[in-house]
């Protein structure tokens, strides 16, 4: 008998390639993973077919059509449609090929635009979503919806974790499209090279974000799904299953421009273009759940986002796109 596999889909991604790594780390050799050109995640027949000829023991559902505030409001349809068809492919054949192990990677955006801060997990579904990247959220909500239903009806173990925004080497540094990190510090060290005297940044500055790298986000999606059911099970509840993850710390969008401005050595001006959305006003969430089960983040902003500048810089022009 072969040994039982673990699929990370989605390993392409920021999220899905730290999540190898991490378990690289932990000596895992037994990973499996699909690039898109070898399994279309969006045909369910495919995926199924996928399930049915490995022998797969735990999943990561680490693959999802993500984007900043620019492209969640521009491309809503892609962003609903993919993510839905994405997990309910994965969750539903992991289902039918008796796995009985997945975890779920949503988003903070899932709790409500004015929902009370730091965002405890219970504060799902009780208010109006953001507007800008409501179809994202919706399709993210149903995802844990999808899991906490297989574990209803049919005893499955699959588990949840909403991360805040993420970021770190492998990100998107796509100039609209990207979110608030990469595309502040692309601005900034295309400023600085060519000796501009000031970069814009979009919005107000003062909405407030709260950021992990994603080296400690895929320890925690790791610690999780590693969690024995009994303690899992202690710090949710069979309708609220799911479990927030984050530093417990914000800061305003014009504290990271400046963050950004100094870790990347540009020395001109901050300004900002109001006509451009603020999103949220603040989206810090409660981790008390998380650290309940034995886990805290341990990378500070200024050192990720120094690690995440060198990596930018060791990748050159590809990364550029
Ligand atoms: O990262 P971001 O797009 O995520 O934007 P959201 C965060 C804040 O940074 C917003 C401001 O207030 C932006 O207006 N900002 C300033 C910028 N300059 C820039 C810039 O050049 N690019 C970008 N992107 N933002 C996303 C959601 O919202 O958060 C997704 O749309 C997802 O669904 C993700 O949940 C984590 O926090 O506003």
């Amino acid at each position: 008998m072969t040994e039982p596999l673990i699929f990370v889909a989605g390993h392409r991604g920021m999220v899905g390639a730290a999540i190898v790594r991490r378990l690289r780390a932990l000596g895992h050799d037994n990973i499996i993973t699909r690039s898109r050109q070898e399994l279309n995640l969006l045909d369910q027949q495919a995926v199924s077919r996928f399930f049915a000829e490995h022998r797969i023991e735990q999943v990561y559902v680490a693959a999802a059509k993500v984007g900043g505030i620019h492209a969640n409001n521009t491309y809503p349809a892609d962003f609903i449609y993919e993510n839905l068809m994405v997990e309910a492919n994965l969750v539903h054949a992991a289902h039918t090929h008796g796995v009985q192990k997945l975890l779920f990677l949503g988003s903070s955006c899932i709790y409500p635009r004015l929902a009370e801060q730091p965002m405890r997990e219970d504060a799902l579904l009780t208010g109006t979503l953001e507007p800008t990247n409501e179809p994202y959220a919706v399709a993210k909500i149903a995802g844990i919806k999808l899991c906490e239903s297989y574990n209803r009806q049919h005893g499955r173990d699959y588990r949840s974790v909403m991360p805040t925004n993420l970021y770190g080497p492998g990100d998107n540094f796509h100039p609209e499209n990207s979110h608030v990190i990469p595309a502040l510090m692309r601005r900034f060290h295309e400023a600085k090279e060519r000796g501009d005297a000031e970069v814009v940044v979009w919005g107000s500055g003062t909405p407030r974000r709260e950021f992990l790298h994603v080296d400690d986000m895929a320890a925690a999606s790791v610690h999780v799904m590693d969690l024995a059911p009994d303690v899992y099970q202690a710090n949710t509840r069979p309708m609220c299953s799911h479990i927030n993850v984050g530093c417990g710390a914000d800061v305003t969008i014009r504290e990271l421009a400046e963050t950004v401005a100094r870790v990347v050595g540009f020395e001109g001006q901050v300004v900002f273009d109001a006509t451009k959305p603020d999103g949220a006003p603040r989206k810090l969430l409660d981790v008390s759940r998380l650290s309940a089960m034995g886990w805290n983040a341990g990378i500070t902003l200024e050192q990720g986002l120094r690690d995440t500048y060198d990596w930018y810089r060791a990748q050159g022009a590809e990364v550029r796109s």
